[in-house]
């Protein structure tokens, strides 16, 4: 009778899960009947009606993805906080626990085309400002819905897209937690257009028109030319990044630009009107290429990368010195282990002939070279625990040379 019963049981998922499809009208009589037999107990019945829900295909169609609702909030923010200690002539002499970067994000979407992005800048606990306010908008064109193209604009003060590491120059994002020593970034009131082809490598290009000088009170431009920036990217392979990025500022007058090299803003000494110009090139190869993406680095599911920049710039000052270099830096990051990860980078910023400029506070640097080794554990997906000790030397400078501003930073890091 036990042999029968096994059988029968076997017999009656599969008839369960055809009768499932079939229609369900007069089963229920033959199952009365099998347990009136004796065939199959009530229990029996059960477990292989729960086994028949579990391996049964679900026929209800995949859930659709919600309607999204206008206006739209998304919250986003990072920040840094630890401990750091340098050498007499560094930030913290005396050792210091800091918060050197906390930022805090707006997107507010009124419809499916604009998104309002405001960013507040509230490192070392203060309100500092808003690094950026824009509108961005994507796809509004009808036509381009038809080519295999995507076109992003952006009014408002935005971060200039010029090289890679203004992407990730902060404690939380880089792989390690100071930037290279020419760090080269910055904000500015402009209008952004990026135009992304979705085949052959994704070919990028990137145009800005800004204002160019640094904002007094009224954060009105002091000469009608406009600066204006260019990049292009491309992934010819899956595991290669390339771009190349050009900017000039045209006519500033005295007034700083707001495109930073090394810190450097302010006008070359002397000069009764200057402008800046710059170029730069950069590339990235990732081993064991992961899914995450490129930015930011620190997040990367790769085994390993190696990215380097190299970049040229000119400070023409007319009645004063022309202040011109190069710069430069080579980076590696190794994920050792799915927790913990290893880093490094040696960097440049190399000033021509007779110019020099003040660097992290140490005047007349003529030569910055800086090394950075570091690591990080990976707490969870989304916080880090950081080291890393950065040595600075300083050469050519007219006074003396090396300052002693090596640093120690211990952070822990968080983004959402
Ligand atoms: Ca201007
Ligand atoms: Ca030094």
């Amino acid at each position: 009778m036990r042999n029968l019963r096994v059988v029968v049981c076997g017999c009656l998922g599969a008839w369960v899960l055809c009768a499932s499809v079939a229609e369900a009208g007069g089963n229920d009589a033959l199952i009365r009947l099998l347990i009136k037999k004796g065939l199959i107990t009530e229990q029996e019945l059960e477990t292989a009606q729960s086994e028949l829900a579990s391996i049964t295909p679900s026929t209800t169609a995949p859930a659709a993805a919600p309607t999204p609702t206008y206006p739209a909030l998304k919250l986003s923010g990072r920040w840094a906080l630890g401990f750091l200690q340098s050498g007499a002539s560094g930030s913290d002499p005396n050792g210091a626990f800091r918060i050197p970067d906390a930022k805090l994000r707006f997107d507010v979407s009124p419809d499916a085309t604009n998104t309002l992005v405001t960013r507040l800048n509230l490192n070392n606990a203060s309100f500092n400002n808003l690094d950026y306010v824009y509108l961005e908008s994507k796809d509004f064109l009808p036509w381009l819905k038809e080519q295999p193209l995507s076109l992003t604009t952006r009014i408002g003060r935005v971060k200039m897209d010029f090289g890679e590491e203004t992407w990730s120059n902060n404690s939380i994002e880089g792989a390690l937690s100071s930037t290279s020593a020419a760090n080269v970034s910055g904000h500015d009131e402009g209008l952004q257009a990026i135009l992304t082809w979705k085949t052959m490598g994704s070919p990028r290009l990137s145009l800005g028109i800004f204002n160019g000088n640094t904002n007094g009170t009224t954060f009105t431009d002091n000469t009608g030319p406009k600066a204006y920036s260019a990049k292009v990217a491309l992934t010819p392979i899956s595991s290669f990044y390339l771009s190349s990025s050009f900017f000039d500022s045209r006519a500033l007058k005295t007034s700083a630009s707001e495109f930073s090299i090394g810190g450097v803003t302010t006008a070359p000494s002397g000069a009764a009107n200057w402008s800046r110009r710059a170029w730069e090139l950069d590339g990235r190869y990732d081993l064991k290429k992961g899914k995450a993406a490129l930015n930011p680095p620190v997040f990367t599911d790769s085994r390993a990368y190696l990215r380097g920049a190299y970049g040229l710039f000119g400070d023409d000052a007319k009645g004063g010195t022309d202040r011109n270099g190069d710069y430069g830096f080579l980076e590696a990051m190794w994920n050792i282990h799915p927790k913990w990860y290893t880093a490094a980078r040696w960097s440049i910023l190399d000033f021509d002939q007779e110019a020099s400029a003040t660097l992290g506070g140490i005047t007349t640097v003529k030569r910055l070279q800086r090394y950075q080794l570091g690591g990080g554990f990976r707490w969870s997906e989304r916080t880090l625990l950081k080291g890393e000790w950065l040595w600075d030397r300083e050469s050519g400078r007219t006074s003396a040379d090396d300052a002693p501003n090596n640093q120690l930073s211990l952070l822990a890091a968080s983004q959402f």
